[in-house]
């Protein structure tokens, strides 16, 4: 049996919590080598495993990869969940880029000083609110399907989904004008390995807490 892919990061969501989604909604186990001082990371990368010195670090299939973006597409296009055809890929990854640069407003959110949370939060909602939900919205709309592509689970579901809650953390009623997006959210967290996923216990990270932040920082900087 081929072992299970390694994550290497620390033990927060941040770049490597997309991948964790997407191993887990594939159903393939990983194991998880947590980077806890800025000695683990020097190692990594005196070893020669971090091709930009930097992590997230999936050691997969007899590679160590790096780059997010490269890391998930491997895992998309190995596991099915990357469309059947050219176009199909390229309607997923225009959703995704765009769930990107949603997630990395979510992902600075947690990061944000006391003074600035509130100004922080309000564009997080003002980009939700009217820039990508109503895209999500609208195609769900139109199509009339149960998945954003080829009406069966991608990629493009699975980190929708991921952001969705991820908003909903950061203010509770965010889906209240997207009744399309609040039953996306109920069916795909019944897909059963994402519903497995949502459990506690799971490898999936809670948001990080504002105490746990600059141990973080001193690792990267
Ligand atoms: O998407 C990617 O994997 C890369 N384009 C960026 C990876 C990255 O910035 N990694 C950070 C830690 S995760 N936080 O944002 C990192 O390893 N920083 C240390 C460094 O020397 O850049």
């Amino acid at each position: 049996m081929a072992a299970k892919p390694k994550l290497h990061y620390v033990s927060t969501r941040g770049r490597m919590e997309p991948i964790r989604w997407l191993l887990a909604a594939a159903g393939v186990e990983f194991e998880e080598c947590f980077v806890k001082t800025k000695d683990d990371l020097t190692k990594l990368r005196k070893d020669g495993f971090l091709l930009f010195q930097q992590v997230p670090m999936v050691e997969m299939d007899g590679m160590k990869m790096v780059q997010t973006r490269a890391i998930l597409n491997y895992i998309a296009a190995k596991y099915n969940l990357y469309g059947k055809d050219l176009k199909e890929r390229a309607l997923i990854d225009m959703y995704v880029e765009g769930l990107f640069d949603l997630n990395e407003l979510l992902i600075m959110h947690f990061i944000q000083p006391a003074d600035k949370k509130e100004q922080h939060l309000a564009t997080i909602v003002d980009k939700a609110t009217n820039r990508y939900f109503p895209v999500f919205e609208k195609v769900l709309k139109e199509h009339g399907q149960d998945f954003l592509v080829g009406n069966q689970l991608s990629r493009a579901d699975v980190q929708l989904l991921e952001i969705l809650l991820m908003a909903e953390e950061c203010k509770p009623d965010i889906l209240a004008q997207f009744p399309l997006l609040q039953s996306f959210k109920a069916r795909i967290s019944s897909v059963p390995t994402i519903k497995k996923f949502l459990q506690p216990g799971s490898q999936r990270k809670p948001p990080p807490r504002q105490e746990d932040i600059p141990e973080i920082m001193k690792i990267f900087y």
